[in-house]
């Protein structure tokens, strides 16, 4: 009796180890919101962002690290959203269409593009 209480425990023991791993997994990517784009894993998810004229975007950093998003231009809107540290976002309101390529100025591998219809 004392043996089948105790393989019943291990057993839940293993069980629950197992579906923590499983969730652990399906817990990588965080999920995005409409308009939103988050930074995780230094890229900007999505990469690709297309928006109505008007539309707010709204930028978060779920990295430890620092990040920005910043658009440099004489032509049309620049933005920059300074440094973010973990957790913080910042808002861009999008007035005219066109084309916005950005990156982050820490890592600039890190690019980005938000389409303006
Ligand atoms: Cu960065």
């Amino acid at each position: 009796m004392r043996l089948v209480r105790y393989a019943a425990a291990a057993v839940l023991i293993v069980f629950t180890r197992c579906s923590g791993v499983q969730a652990a997994k399906t817990g990588v990517t965080p999920a995005l919101s409409a308009n939103q784009v988050v930074i995780w894993d230094y890229k900007f998810k999505p990469q690709a962002l297309t928006v109505p004229v008007g539309t707010t975007v709204n930028w978060v950093n779920r990295d430890m690290t620092p990040h920005t998003a910043t658009h440099r231009s004489f032509s049309d809107e620049p933005f920059d959203s300074g440094n973010m540290t973990a957790n913080q976002e910042y808002i861009h309101t999008f007035k005219k269409p066109g084309t916005y390529s950005y990156l982050c100025v820490l890592h600039q591998g890190m690019t980005g593009t938000i389409v303006v219809q």
